[in-house]
């Protein structure tokens, strides 16, 4: 069949849909009002006023993701919006390989704007389409995060007054740090690289932080802590039954998705609950995660394996294999993933906690109804679909370069030169 064969029929579902509301265009809108792109899929429909926005954001590399949807557009333009289910599998199995993270943040945008078109036909909240409430919101974690343990415990201070119980914390060490930390301010004066990052040094400053935020804090705040892939399923069991005593509520990506495979080892090696996922770029890789007991928490960034569709899958599953739910939403989520995490959240047995990012300003102007953190809560908006708009007149100020995370990444290097995941 050549591209000539083609019409809109080929791509047409074989059932008469319920009605004749249709999609009449898609399209992405790239934007950057906290420095990180963020991209959203817009789609439109034949009914006046009625359209879907949704989260697509590969923030490294989102040219990528806005190419893509050159391909799908043809596959979604003249389709009835309520057959979501059959569109990705018509998007996943036309592009034939079918997992990545571009082609998933795709498929997630039209994903969450066509749940947002849906919420909005039927004037409820997308988390009522999932079958409604079983809790009022979702409590969250915020990052605290100084050079020493002292600062690090101040800051964390002036998250617990603002009302959060869920703390993750990072803190400093020579060179560049850790991740999400600044460094402590010396360096490595004899390495190769004196900015370099030292598995040594974090597996001895690693403890001495919990054990000081435990002084500091005392015992009622839930204490969590993200490794970001740095270590080996060695050191990573040395690092977990260091924190033991200090009872933190979960550890954060101890391996890189190279030796997923080897998380079950680390995990019956001591009892401090592993979260793992937010590197997963197919459900089914995350869903290995969940049936293999990999994890205590699985922690996906919804657009990377697919958008809420997948989420959902996942939060079943995860139901059913007594694993809780800790989605990834930190700067390069847009607030269409936070509002998908969260519809998630509290319509989901499994949920165990939602990270949180608090956005600037800027990000207000361009998403009107985007949702926030209060009192240590995300609660869902009641608004029909995800009760969000995207101001792109906003948007426009705020335009997208190429992402800063890809500096960040090159930087992370151990003392003697060699590039370590970031
Ligand atoms: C987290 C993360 C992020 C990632 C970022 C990469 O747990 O919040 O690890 O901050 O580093 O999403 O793009
Ligand atoms: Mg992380």
């Amino acid at each position: 069949m050549s591209d000539l064969d083609v019409t809109p029929a080929t791509f047409a579902q074989p059932w008469v849909p319920r009605d004749d509301v249709r999609i009449t265009d898609v399209r992405a809108i790239v934007t950057a009002p906290e420095g990180i792109p963020l991209v959203v899929i817009r789609i439109d429909t034949s009914d006046d006023g009625l359209y879907g926005l949704g989260c697509a954001t590969f923030t490294q590399r989102w040219k990528a993701v806005v190419g893509y949807l050159e391909h799908v557009r043809r596959l979604v333009v003249g389709r009835y919006p309520g057959d979501i289910e059959d569109l990705l599998r018509v998007i996943r199995f036309t592009g034939y390989w079918r997992e990545g993270p571009v082609g998933n943040n795709v498929l997630s945008g039209i994903d969450m704007a066509l749940w947002d078109i849906a919420g909005k036909r039927a004037g409820a909240p997308v988390y009522e389409l999932l079958g409604g409430r079983v809790r009022a919101a979702a409590d969250t974690y915020l990052h605290a995060e100084g050079a020493t343990p002292e600062q690090t415990a101040e800051h964390a201070r002036e998250l617990m007054d603002a009302g959060l119980r869920h703390v993750r914390i990072h803190t400093g060490q020579p060179g560049i740090g850790h991740y999400g930390a600044p460094p402590s301010g010396d360096e490595y004066t004899w390495a190769k690289t004196p900015t370099g990052w030292s598995v040594d040094e974090y597996l001895r400053r690693t403890p001495a932080l919990f054990a000081r935020m435990r002084e500091l804090l005392g015992e009622e705040v839930e204490l969590l802590h993200d490794a970001h892939s740095r270590l080996t399923p060695k050191t990573a069991v040395m690092l977990a039954r260091s924190l033991e005593e200090f009872r933190p509520f979960f550890l954060e990506d101890v391996l890189a998705p190279e030796f997923w495979d080897r998380l079950p080892e680390v995990r019956a090696a001591s009892p401090v609950p592993l979260a793992v996922g937010e590197l997963a770029t197919s459900a089914t890789e995350a869903a290995r995660l969940v049936r293999s007991h990999a994890v205590d928490f699985i922690r996906c960034h919804l657009s990377d394996i697919g958008g809420l569709s997948a989420g959902r899958r996942l939060a079943v599953l995860a139901e059913f294999e007594g694993v809780k739910t800790a989605w990834h939403s930190p700067g390069d989520a847009s607030p269409f993933a936070v509002a998908a995490a969260v519809a998630l959240d509290v319509s989901s047995p499994a949920f165990g906690i939602q990270e949180g990012h608090v956005y600037n300003e800027a990000t207000h102007e361009v998403f009107p109804g985007m949702i926030d953190i209060v009192d240590g809560w995300l609660t869902p908006n009641d608004a029909p679909g995800w009760g969000i708009d995207l101001d792109e007149r906003a948007a426009a100020r705020f335009p997208a370069g190429l992402s800063g995370h890809d500096g960040w990444a090159a930087g992370v290097r151990a003392p003697d030169g060699g590039l370590l995941a970031p």
